[in-house]
């Protein structure tokens, strides 16, 4: 008998939550009454050990102990403690898996187990990083495996039915509601947004599992329906939002800001949204002058005394609302400033910096090439009339240096960012709530120094007679007088627009939302062992959770979204619409560039591609990135895979893509959507498109929201009312006091509020963010060229920092910068904590 060490490194509960101390003096208790956690290795059976058919086929050894858990003091500084624990061991295999039990009273957070020396074998590592529930909420014992990777024909005879067991559990049966301590990975509708039982007007439709509301699903939780409507499943009390099931190790695991930013969050709706359209109503809820907005920033802004301000002294502590509302006792408000206006306080306004940040600001996804003038809608004749672009050569002309239109087309040089086709279907719904907007087109002209400028914008309204086409207005650039105002509001109104649809579809649609059914898929289906899996699951980390909590406080009916985007109660509607043209190929990023006319493929190019505008830093940034996730990806897929009958042959990987496309994508499931699953190229493209939306796609649309967003006036969120028309009282007022007109249309002053306290939050980085190209464990897998190969993407990322900050200081590169002079950081692979605008986290994690 001979006896192996090992050290076990965990957290115990109550040091990541604060508000349990109890646990730890109920565990020592349950220690002294010989109540334990026990450790036991499993290996193949002994090589020549007789062992009849249907015996298992692994050996299980002798329950070991950890020690000292009573002695072994909890560090205060030091979040992890490591125990040892003894072994037993008397057989010849080396040991490919352990089941631990826990005896305590509380739950502990499991993180690796090291084997210091295995007879001849030498050290072995067991990567776990998961809760560890007290024995009796579990049905089945909790299994851990080595950090060998297999693919399922390869897995050696002895694990293979542990792995099976392992994915059961995780699917789960598909009944009951769902406990803290479940590890439950399951599909569900949207169908928790809303609360008919409150009042119908707090129904909101199911989203998913319809063709008139197509919707990526959701995780599971299995809460009982509602009274009035059964296909909706009821809510948590607000009080209990942070209780909202995921599977357990989806949980922000760890003791950082992002738990804090859950509270934060809550807080934010808990006490401010209640009184808050009371409040809007009753108070002066309006900027008066550009110098009241600037207060916000520079410490002289106070929160009217009221009820909204004692529910907040009440109920939020001081601590918190200085991070979250930079807010002292008094009321006082003191933002940091976004980078926007950091350097100049009115570039802004300027139509060099409205048009650069189409390129390089937080929505910089959506410009296309125009080829056709002037611009035509898609949407149905017989519905909605006539939609083309009422735009004409003589509206342009006068900017395009010289040239006619047809010249610009042809050289490539008109651009447009196109809100109409979108929208329209919605605007008569949303004109008849307090918000007022169009649907709108931009057109832009690409320089010769690279940059863009606006040459008209459209806005639409649906004519007030059915299918009877849109009354449309061209409005010009123009810098003084009237005129100027006029052209100022229909920039903001664009913006308003354009905020709309990059919170909604960039944003939560296009990475939140169909990055959640690959979490559930893959665990489902590809076991821990699974290479595939191991490459997947550091994009995966706290996505189901944010998503979760987003449903009870952010996107749910009268959350905070509705309150702060134009579509209001529309908005979930209006992304399950635009899921309709969402395809995953397309989310490739040379795909997506060349669909939008941005890029078209030539293969003497860096990455097989030339941009129509050279200086297009998200693009540029972007393939820089994309190409190194790509060889990454490669070079490990290729290490397990060396021809594409392994993939055909792989049943856990058929089965995986099998289900995310019928399943997590089930409204989209029709195959010419989906790249097939059937060789070394389909899988290597599928991972690097994931890849590349969980990480880099999130980080360009959410960290720099506050830099831009920030300062409201830059990006309003919200229209009130409609563009001055002549011979009005209020063109009149646009004549003598357009500041004051402008801050009455767009969003008022609490919303504003509330949109920058909240994308402050959203655009923080936390404390233990991992980046793109780290990880948190250096024995993530045993394999040697894999290792090497993330080692290769790390120093690659390194260098791509290095050329974004000599691109970034290259004056040539007008784009880059723009008049605001706000460098494009948002692909810039690292970051320090907190609001830096910069940084790739490896998922969609807030
Ligand atoms: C819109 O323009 C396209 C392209 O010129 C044309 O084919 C179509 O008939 C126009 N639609 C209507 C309703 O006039
Ligand atoms: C915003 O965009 C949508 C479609 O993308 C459009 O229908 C809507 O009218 C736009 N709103 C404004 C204010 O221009
Ligand atoms: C695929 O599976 C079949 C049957 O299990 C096996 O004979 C074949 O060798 C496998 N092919 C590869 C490339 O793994
Ligand atoms: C970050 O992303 C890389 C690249 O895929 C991944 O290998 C790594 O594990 C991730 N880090 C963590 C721990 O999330
Ligand atoms: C200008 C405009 O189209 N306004 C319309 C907005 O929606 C309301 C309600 O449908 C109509 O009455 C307005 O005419
Ligand atoms: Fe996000």
């Amino acid at each position: 008998m001979k006896t192996i060490i090992g050290k076990v490194v965990l957290v115990k509960k109550n040091l990541l939550d604060i508000n349990d101390l109890s646990s730890s003096v109920l565990d020592r208790v349950h220690e002294l009454l010989g109540k334990n956690v026990t450790l036991q290795l499993i290996s193949a059976h002994h090589p020549d050990h007789q062992f009849s058919v249907g015996e298992a086929l692994y050996k299980v050894g002798k329950p070991a102990l950890l020690e000292d858990w009573i002695t072994t003091i909890t560090p205060l500084t030091v979040r992890e403690t490591s125990y040892k624990v003894s072994f037993e061991w008397d057989e010849v295999q080396k040991p490919g898996a352990f089941i631990v039990q826990n005896y305590h009273h509380s739950e502990f957070y499991l993180k690796t187990l090291t084997l210091e020396d295995v007879p001849g074998h030498g050290q072995l590592h067991f990567v776990c990083n998961s809760w560890v529930y007290p024995a009796k909420r579990y049905k089945r014992d909790r299994v851990f495996f080595t950090n060998k990777a297999y693919l399922p024909g390869e897995t050696p005879e002895f694990l293979r039915s542990l792995r099976d067991e392992e994915l059961e559990i995780l699917r789960g049966d598909g009944s009951g509601m769902l406990e803290e301590w479940d590890r439950v990975y399951d599909y569900a509708f949207y169908n928790d947004l809303g609360d008919p039982d409150k009042d119908v007007d707090d129904a909101r439709p199911v989203l998913g599992g319809s063709s008139e509301y197509p919707y990526p699903r959701r995780g599971r939780t299995g809460r009982p329906p509602t009274k009035s409507d059964p296909r909706t499943e009821s809510r948590l009390p607000l009080v209990m939002s942070l209780n909202i099931y995921v599977p357990r190790d989806e949980r922000f695991g760890h003791l950082k800001l992002s738990d804090f930013l859950g509270y934060g969050l809550k807080s934010i709706v808990q006490f401010l949204a209640p009184e808050f359209e009371a409040l809007c109503d009753s108070t002066h809820n309006e900027f008066d002058s550009f110098e009241d907005i600037m207060k916000v920033y520079e410490g002289g802004f106070k929160l009217p005394e009221g009820p909204l301000l004692d529910r907040i002294r009440d109920n939020i502590p001081l601590e918190l609302l200085k991070v979250l509302l930079d807010m002292d006792s008094s009321g006082v408000a003191k933002f940091p400033k976004p980078q926007v206006i950091k350097e100049d306080k009115s570039a802004w306004r300027t139509d060099e910096e409205f048009a650069k940040e189409m390129l390089a600001g937080v929505n910089p996804v959506k410009i296309r090439l125009l080829k056709e003038f002037p611009p035509t809608s898609k949407l149905d004749v017989q519905v909605y009339g006539n939609q083309n672009s009422s735009i004409k050569s003589h509206h342009v002309e006068k900017s395009l240096h010289g040239l006619k239109v047809d010249e610009a087309l042809v050289a490539n040089r008109l651009f447009i960012l196109d809100h109409h086709d979108t929208l329209m279907p919605y605007l008569r719904r949303i004109n008849a709530t307090e918000n007022k907007i169009y649907a709108s087109r931009t057109l832009l002209f690409l320089k010769d120094d690279g940059t863009l400028k606006p040459l008209a914008i459209e806005l639409s309204l649906p004519h007030p007679g059915d299918n009877l086409g849109a009354v449309s207005n061209v409005y010009t650039p123009a810098e003084n007088g009237v005129e100027g105002a006029i052209w100022q509001l229909a920039k903001a109104y664009v913006a308003v627009n354009d905020s709309g649809i990059h919170q909604l579809i960039s944003h939560w649609l296009n990475t939140h939302a169909v990055v959640e059914p690959f979490v559930i898929a893959t665990n489902r289906q590809l076991s821990v062992i699974h290479p595939i899996h191991k490459l997947l699951h550091p994009h995966f980390r706290d996505t189901m959770n944010i998503n979760a909590l987003a449903r009870q406080i952010l996107i749910n009916g009268g959350g905070i979204l509705e309150k702060t985007v134009f579509p209001g109660k529309y908005s979930m509607e209006l992304s399950s619409v635009l899921y309709k043209d969402w395809v995953f190929p397309d989310q490739a990023l040379p795909t997506d560039l060349v669909k939008r006319g941005m890029a078209v493929e030539d293969s003497s190019s860096r990455h097989g591609l030339s941009l129509l505008i050279k200086d297009y830093p998200y693009a540029v940034d972007g393939l820089e990135i994309w190409s190194a996730i790509k060889s990454w990806v490669e070079d490990y897929c290729q290490f397990y895979y060396t021809n594409d009958d392994m993939i055909k042959n792989d049943t856990e990987l058929q089965s995986w893509w099998k289900e995310l496309v019928k399943k997590g994508h089930g409204d989209k499931k029709h195959e010419s959507w989906w790249p097939e699953m059937n060789s070394c190229q389909d899988l290597i493209d599928t991972c690097t498109t994931f890849i590349w939306i969980a990480s880099a796609l999130h980080a360009a649309v959410n960290y720099g929201q506050y830099t831009y967003a920030g300062y409201s006036p830059n990006r309003p969120t919200l229209s009130r009312r409609f563009m001055p028309k002549p011979n009005t009282p209020e063109y009149d007022e646009l004549k003598e006091n357009p500041d004051k007109v402008f801050l009455k249309t767009i969003t008022p002053q609490l919303q504003s509020l509330l949109g920058i306290a909240l994308i402050e939050l959203l655009s923080r980085h936390s404390s233990d963010e991992v980046y793109l190209g780290q990880r948190e464990c250096a024995e993530w897998t045993l394999d040697a060229e894999p290792l090497n190969a993330f080692q290769k993407f790390g120093t690659k990322l390194k260098e791509i920092e290095e050329r974004i900050v000599a691109m970034n200081n290259d004056q040539r590169l007008k784009n880059r910068r723009g008049p605001a002079k706000v460098p494009y950081t948002l692909l810039y692979p690292s970051s320090e904590e907190g609001l830096t605008g910069k940084g790739i986290p490896n998922s969609t994690a807030i």
